[in-house]
C-alpha cells in the first residue's frame, strides 16, 4: 500500500518535472496542478480502496490528552485574551458585562471543545475488531477506559449548562465588582468540574500513549501466527521468513510485544506474526505478554506455527513444551498447525525423532539461526492458512 502511494508520488513529479521543463504550463498552472492532485490524493486515502487495505490500528488518530491544569491554562488564557480592548465610550457597567460575558463564554467553550476532541479521538470500543478490543483490555483496561470517557462527557455537558447559566446571570448584575465577581464564581465551578475528573485526564493520557503504540494488523489477510515457549527461536524465525525486524537475544520474554511482519507469496501478502512466549500455565494465571499472543492465536491465526526447543536450552524442559502444545491445540482446534523443533543443531537425531513422535503429523526440525528448514516449515504454513482463509472468507 505504501508502495502505491509512493509509486503514485514518484510518477506524478516526474510527469510535472517534464512538464514543466517543456513549459508545456506555466508555474500557476502547475501549483494549481499539484494543490489538486494532493487533495485528490487525500480525498483516495480517506475513502477510497486504498485506505481498505491500509493497515492502521483503531487507536493511531488519538492526539495528546492533557492534564488537569494544562486544560485550565488553556482555556482560562483563551478567555483572558478576549474583549481585552472595548470602546473606551462605553459606560463601565455595559464594558464589564460584556467583557465578563466574553471571558465565560470563551472558557466554558475551550473546556468542552478540549473534552469533547479528546473523547472523539477515541474509537467506540464496542465497534472496533474484537483482536483490537482484546489487545486494549490487556493493555489499559477497557472498563476503566469506558468509565474515564464517560467522565470527560459528564464534564463537558457539566461546564456548558454552568457555563450557560451563568450568562444568563451576568445580564441582570447591578455592578462592575459583581460582574467580575459572577466571573470568579464561574470559572471557580468550572475548576472545581475540571479537578473531578483530573484522575480521568491522568489515565487517559497514559492510557492513550501505551494505545498508539498497538501495532498495526491488517485483519483481512493471510496470518500465520508463531507460538511457543520463551526463548525457543520464534523471532528468529520470523525474521528469516518475513520483513519483521523482532529484538533476538539468548533470554526469556525478550519479545514483548506482537511484532508484524508481511511476506509477498504467489498468492499476494502474507501477514507473519511473531508472539511474546507462553508458559504452560492456565489463562487466570498468564501474565499481559503471554494474554498478547493468545489474543493474536484467537482472533487473527489463520495457522499457527507452534516452535519447540528439543535441546532444552531455551531453559524449559521439553515436556513442557510438549503440554503447552497439547493445551494450545485443544484450545484452538479449529486452526491448523505446524510444528517446528528448532534448534536442531544441538541436539542428536534421536531427541528430534521422539519428539515429532510427540507431536504427530506437520512437524519440521529447523535450525532457525542458519535458516535452515525455515522456508519449508512456512510454505506448509502458507498451504494451510491459505486453505483455511478461503473457508472463513467465503
Ligand atoms: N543454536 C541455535 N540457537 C538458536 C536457533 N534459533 C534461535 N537461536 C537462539 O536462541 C535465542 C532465542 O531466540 P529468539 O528468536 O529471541 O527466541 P524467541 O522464542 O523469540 O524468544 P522470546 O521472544 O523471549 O520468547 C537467541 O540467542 C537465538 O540466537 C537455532 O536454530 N540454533
Ligand atoms: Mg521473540
Amino acid at each position: 500500500m505504501e508502495e502505491d502511494v509512493k509509486r503514485q508520488i514518484s510518477k506524478f513529479f516526474e510527469f510535472e518535472n517534464w512538464a514543466f521543463k517543456k513549459k508545456v504550463f506555466s508555474g500557476d498552472k502547475l501549483i494549481y496542478r499539484l494543490v489538486s492532485w494532493f487533495f485528490q490524493l487525500y480525498k483516495d486515502l480517506n475513502s477510497g480502496e486504498w485506505s481498505k487495505s491500509l493497515a492502521r490500528q483503531p487507536f493511531s488518530k488519538i492526539g495528546s490528552v492533557p492534564l488537569a491544569d494544562e486544560l485550565i491554562d488553556v482555556a482560562f488564557g483563551r478567555a483572558s485574551k478576549v474583549m481585552a480592548d472595548l470602546p473606551r465610550t462605553l459606560p463601565p457597567l455595559t464594558k464589564a458585562r460584556r467583557r465578563e460575558t466574553a471571558r465565560m463564554k470563551e472558557a466554558g467553550q475551550t473546556f468542552v471543545e478540549k473534552l469533547t476532541k479528546i473523547v472523539k479521538e477515541f474509537p467506540i470500543l464496542n465497534e472496533i475488531h474484537p483482536f483490537y478490543y482484546e489487545l486494549a483490555d490487556v493493555t489499559v483496561d477497557v472498563g476503566s477506559l469506558k468509565k474515564s470517557l464517560a467522565a470527560l462527557n459528564w464534564a463537558a455537558n457539566m461546564i456548558s449548562s454552568l457555563s450557560s447559566r451563568n450568562l444568563n446571570k451576568v445580564r441582570w448584575v447591578a455592578n462592575t465588582s459583581d460582574a467580575a465577581y459572577l466571573r470568579r464564581s464561574a470559572y471557580g465551578r468550572m475548576v472545581s468540574v475540571i479537578f473531578q475528573i483530573k484522575k480521568d485526564l491522568n489515565f487517559l493520557k497514559e492510557a492513550s500513549a501505551k494505545l498508539r503504540d498497538l501495532p498495526s494488523i491488517e485483519t483481512k489477510l493471510v496470518t500465520i501466527v508463531v507460538a511457543g515457549y520463551p526463548n525457543v527461536g520464534k523471532s528468529t524465525f520470523v525474521k528469516q521468513v518475513s520483513t519483521a525486524k523482532p529484538k533476538i537475544d539468548n533470554y526469556p520474554f525478550t519479545t514483548k510485544e506482537i511484532i508484524v511482519g508481511y511476506r509477498e507469496t504467489d498468492f499476494g501478502r502474507c501477514q507473519i506474526i511473531d508472539t511474546p512466549g507462553l508458559l504452560d500455565r492456565p489463562l487466570s494465571e498468564r501474565n499481559r505478554l503471554e494474554l498478547q499472543a493468545i489474543i493474536a492465536l484467537k482472533h487473527l491465526a489463520h495457522t499457527i506455527i507452534f516452535m519447540a526447543d528439543p535441546s532444552e536450552t531455551c531453559g524449559y524442559p521439553l515436556n513442557y513444551q510438549l503440554n503447552l502444545y497439547h493445551e494450545v491445540s485443544k484450545e484452538f482446534a479449529g486452526i491448523p498447525f505446524v510444528k517446528v523443533l528448532n534448534k536442531a543443531d544441538l541436539v542428536d537425531s534421536s531427541t528430534i525423532e521422539k519428539a515429532k513422535t510427540a507431536l504427530a503429523d506437520h512437524v519440521f526440525a529447523a535450525i532457525a539461526k542458519e535458516a535452515i528448514g525455515v522456508q519449508e516449515a512456512f510454505k506448509e504454513a502458507l498451504t494451510l492458512a491459505l486453505s483455511k482463509f478461503k473457508n472463513v472468507t467465503q
